[in-house]
Formats: C-alpha cells, structure tokens, sequence
C-alpha cells in the first residue's frame, strides 16, 4: 500500500532536494531510514565510484575494450536501487547503470567478467562490455541502440498489470534518448495502459557531445510526461534520498495501480562519454570542476557524518574492503579465463540449422589452418 504518497508534487520549478550542498536534511518531512539503511546506500555509491575507476584503469592497461564511467550518476542509480523489490520488480537499464546494477546485487565477480568478457560472465561474452542483464534479478540486458528497450520495458510492465502481481518496473535512460522515436511510443502506449513502469533519465546534459540545448527546445525533461497523461518529476540527482524517496512513492503507487510516471534526474558524468570519447571537445574544465564539488558522494558522506552515523574511522574500513573486494573480483574474472571463441555458435538457436552447422565447421578448419584450433570446448 501507498504509505507516504503525496509527498511531492510533479512539475516542481524547482529540482527536488532533501539534502544540501552541505549535507543538512532540508526535506518537509523527517527522514525515517535507521543508520543501516543510510550506511547501505553510501556503501554502494562509495563501491561504485571504486568499481569505476578500476575499469578505467583496466581499459587503460588494455585488459578490456570499453567502459561507459558512472560516476555522477552515483545518487541517482542507488536511489533506484533501493526502492526496488530486488527480484520482483523488472529493471531495464542502460550502459552507464553500474551503480544501479551493483546496488541490487549483481554479483562483482559477474561485473568484471562481462566487462571483460572472460566465462566469468553469464552472457558467455557475447555482448560488449558495459551491457549487463541477469536472470535471477530480472535485469533486462542492456541494448546499445538508444530508447529501444523502453517500448520493451512499457510491454513488461503491461504483463505485470495483466497478471496482477502488484510488481512495476524501472527503465532508465539518458536525456538523448528522450529523442528517439521509440521513447515516446512506449511513453504514450505506457500511459493509455496505465502500466506500473516508473520512467527515470538520468539527464547529465549531454548525448556524448550533444549538449540539452540541441537536444530539446521543451524546459528539460519532466514537463515531457504532461503529454502523455503522466506525472513528471524533477529532481535533484545528486540527492540519494531524493531520488530514492521519489522512486519509492511513486513505484508504490504504481503497484497500487495508479499508473506510469516520468523521473528526470538531474545528474552530471564526471568522465568522458565512454572510453573513445574526448569530453574536452565539448566542454570546460571549469564547468566539469563546478560539479565536482556537488559531488553526491562527499555530500551523502557529510549527511551521514551529521547524523553521528559516520567518522573517519568508518571511512578508512570502508575504503579498505571496497578495495580488496574489488581485487578480488578481478581476480576471480580473470582466472575463469577467456570465453572460447566457438561459443559464438551455441544458443543462437534452440535447434540449430545445418546452415549454422556448416558455418561452424568452416569456422572450425579455419582456425585448424591458422593454427589456432583450441581443442575441445565445454
Ligand atoms: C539508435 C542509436 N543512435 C546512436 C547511437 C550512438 N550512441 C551511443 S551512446 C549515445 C548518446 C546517448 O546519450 P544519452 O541518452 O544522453 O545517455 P548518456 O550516454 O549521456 O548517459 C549515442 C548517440 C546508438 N547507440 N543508438
């Protein structure tokens, strides 16, 4: 049941916020999670922010191909994170949801095996790196072509309304996919069927090099959802507790039928767009510096220091397990080794066809001939 619905209003002019700059609650209502819940949701920023570095490193040393950095989309990806019921609820996210991915479980060891592409990852390395999915957690695999997930995201919110189950759904997104031709398909169609999916872009101000100017003439993001018989919400995206009281008030309301809504998280990525991207084309140094220091790290850290739930001795353990987790999976990712080559032929087809068995031959005696054959595979 809705237990605290209402508390904000759509179309705020104002991002919403329930923490300062300086870390002091500032919300119209007292903020009832107990020190763990807090302490959680920081664990899970502080290991995303570590988890990203590291894969900079490891493109850096040529260990993996691409990686999309997440940082700045911290607060806004465990606010997600938390108000979901991990494993009822279906999560469509997009490349750049490390945080969301790992705040509701997604094994470490999986992380670095996808981005690696070793059989340490459950998608046997058959997608590109930054583009997770799992079964047990109902995350949808991410899709490269922008938006295209969000009309499969409107249809699997559609199946939960029809079967009942009191679940919803979360699609997340940038602001540039809020121009594609499919985002506004299944927002409309979303919209008609009241379909329990809570819409949420992370809107860092730019698709790569194309800044909100170019990309919208509307007054951002949420004023979009009007359109569609939805409410729209603003918020403050480097606020974890923001985004995560919105996220909770409004999925509970779409589990009690009330229907889809539309989050515009107001974020910034701190890194370039993508490891083959060079951010300095299109933007300053001063302006990346600006946001640097809202970051919703060191921000969430002072709330949690203010609420005498945080000293330095809490901060030095922390960063310590963080990083021998980190290595560890790393680890563990790399010694699985690398996926074999020929299993680029298995799951394609439940019965395979004896065109993709002749395919797989040649495929076979080619490597036999370069002398690359890797013998039996399992
Ligand atoms: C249909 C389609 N067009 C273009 C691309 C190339 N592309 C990859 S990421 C990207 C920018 C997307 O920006 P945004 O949605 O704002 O998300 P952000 O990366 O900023 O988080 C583009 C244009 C693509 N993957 N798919």
């Amino acid at each position: 049941m809705i237990t605290d619905a209402r508390r904000f209003e759509p179309f705020s002019d104002e991002p919403i916020r329930l923490i300062d700059d300086a870390g002091n609650w500032i919300g119209p209502f007292s903020c009832e999670l107990d020190a763990a819940a807090v302490k959680a949701m920081y664990r899970h920023m502080v290991l995303a922010r570590a988890v990203d570095e590291r894969l900079n490193l490891l493109q850096r040393l040529g260990k993996l191909s691409f990686t999309a950095s997440a940082a700045g989309h911290e607060a806004a990806q465990v606010g997600v994170a938390h108000a979901l019921r991990v494993g009822r609820d279906w999560i469509y996210p997009y490349y750049r949801d490390t945080a969301l991915v790992l705040a509701v479980g997604w094994p470490l060891s999986e992380l670095f095996g996808q981005m690696m592409g070793t059989r340490a990852d459950s998608a046997r390395g058959r997608q590109m790196p930054a583009h997770p999915g799992s079964r047990d957690l109902r995350i949808f695999t991410v899709a490269s072509p922008i938006a295209s997930h969000v009309p499969v995201a409107t249809g699997s919110a559609i199946a939960q309304k029809l079967e009942r189950a009191g679940d919803a759904t979360v699609c997340t997104f940038g602001d540039g996919a809020t121009s594609e031709g499919d985002w506004h398909a299944a927002l409309n169609f979303a919209g008609v069927q009241g379909a329990p999916i809570v819409f949420v872009c992370e809107n860092n101000g730019y698709a790569i090099s194309v800044d909100m100017a170019h990309q919208t003439s509307s007054d951002g993001i949420a004023v979009k959802a009007h359109a569609y018989g939805m409410p729209g919400y603003r918020v403050d995206g480097m606020d974890v507790l923001a985004c995560y009281f919105v996220m909770r008030e409004l999925l509970e309301a779409a589990r009690d039928g009330l229907g889809p809504a539309l989050v515009e998280m107001v974020v910034y990525r701190y890194g370039p767009h993508s490891s083959a991207d060079d951010d300095s084309v299109y933007r300053g140094s001063e302006e990346v510096a600006a946001w640097r220091r809202r970051d919703p790290i060191e921000r969430f850290r002072r709330f949690l220091v203010g609420r005498d739930d945080w000293d330095d001795a809490a901060e030095r353990d922390l960063r310590a397990d963080v990083r021998g987790e980190i290595d560890a999976a790393v680890e563990a990712a790399a010694a699985a080794g690398p996926v074999p080559l020929e299993w680029l032929f298995d799951d394609v087809l439940s019965q395979p066809t004896p065109q993709l068995d002749r395919q797989r031959e040649r495929f076979r005696a080619a490597r036999r001939a370069a002398g690359e054959d890797e013998g039996p595979t399992p």
